[in-house]
């Protein structure tokens, strides 16, 4: 497989609604898509989970954007791959920038699998034709806002509830939506907005019977989360600090977290993000897939990597109109009743809409061997 051309897409979506977590709100939604063509033909497609400003990483729309055109299209272009593995190895000597090597690798497993007449579970070793899947909910203006959502997403079927919290929006929220669904997997994600000094208060959460409490220290550490998960009951998952094998591995050792939250992007692509599930696994150490409000080139991504054997708790992968009025791919991903059917079709699974890309398309950039 020679990878002769890539294109890149500026893309701009509107979400049906603003998304707010611990550090900013999302209406708008900027970032690539990817598609790269092999010597016969076949096109490959991969989505970039670098957001517009460096929020939830370091990168960015515009990083990504150089990262791709100035140091991964030269690396990959006009080369022969036998195996998309071989890519996270040819990127390696290059640092961090995961979310722009994972968009480049992304289209060419989709390639790979394409090209071999796979699917991409199958490509990856999947075997299940249905994942399970919850929903992330934002920060809302009052409890009771919140508490109706959380319903009609229950009334859907969606297998657990994540809401997220922040200093002043925690414990009484909980309390209140606990109250409601005495029942319901619920799940709390801080996104990196306390500290130790917040002990008490977060030991206060482990009345409520949560699945797990996500990344509640600061984005880089290990240290203080093994601190933490002593005084507390509650699971903590890491989402934010865990970047490679290595850092889930020292995760795990130093006791920082009992489940871990991969997403493909801020791991560096499918090959790291199966790496870690494979030492997850051997590990006792459960995995679900993360989200990061993306279209349906990288949730086609996500569904793909839940079908690996480890994803036991529901991920964060809700149906495509739960963002868009329109998504860039036919089917939209559709859950119903909380499962997600693995696509049957080769590759990601669902073709990609060039129409509607076009109408979200703001600038494109074409890379030719
Ligand atoms: O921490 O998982 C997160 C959205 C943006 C940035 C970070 C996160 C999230 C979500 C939403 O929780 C996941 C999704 O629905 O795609
Ligand atoms: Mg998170």
């Amino acid at each position: 497989m020679i990878i002769k051309e890539i294109n890149i897409r500026k893309m701009k979506m509107t979400m049906k609604s603003p998304f707010s977590t611990s550090f900013g709100t999302f209406q708008d939604k900027e970032f690539l898509l990817l598609e790269a063509t092999d010597e016969l033909g076949n096109t490959g497609w991969g989505e970039s989970t670098a957001f517009h400003s460096p929020w939830y990483n370091e990168e960015t729309l515009e990083t990504n954007l150089h990262m791709i055109r100035d140091f991964l299209i030269p690396l990959v272009l006009d080369k022969e791959f036998k195996h998309p593995d071989e890519v996270s190895e040819l990127f390696a000597p290059l640092r961090k920038n995961n979310m722009a090597k994972a968009a480049v690798e992304g289209a060419i497993w989709d390639l790979f699998a394409k090209r071999n007449k796979l699917t991409l579970a199958e490509a990856l070793g999947g075997t299940a034709d249905k994942i399970e899947v919850g929903i992330s909910i934002g920060i809302q203006k009052n409890t009771s806002d919140l508490i109706e959502l959380v319903r009609g997403f229950v009334a859907e079927g969606y297998k657990r509830m994540k809401v997220k919290i922040k200093p002043g929006h925690d414990v009484e929220v909980i309390r209140a939506l606990r109250e409601a669904f005495p029942d319901v997997p619920l799940m709390a994600d801080a996104n990196s907005a306390y500290t130790l000094d917040d002990i008490e208060l977060l030991k206060q959460l482990d009345e409520f019977n949560l699945t797990m409490i996500e990344q509640p220290l600061a984005s880089d550490d290990i240290i203080d989360h093994a601190k933490l998960q002593k005084e507390l009951k509650t699971p903590i998952c890491l989402d934010e600090s865990i970047h490679s094998l290595e850092d889930a591995r020292k995760a795990v050792e130093l006791g920082s977290t009992k489940i871990i939250n991969i997403k493909i992007g801020r791991v560096g692509g499918l090959t790291e993000s199966k790496k870690i599930h494979d030492y997850c696994m051997e590990n006792g150490i459960p995995v679900w897939c993360g989200g990061m409000l993306e279209s349906g080139v990288g949730r086609a991504h996500n569904v793909a990597l839940t079908t690996l054997p480890n994803f036991i708790l529901p991920g964060d992968t809700a149906s495509s109109s739960r963002y868009w009025e329109e998504d860039v791919i036919t089917p939209e991903v559709i859950a119903e009743d909380g499962y997600i059917t693995v696509p049957l079709a080769y590759g990601i699974g669902y073709e990609p809409n060039i129409e509607a890309m076009d109408r979200y398309t703001v600038e494109q950039f074409h890379y030719k061997a």
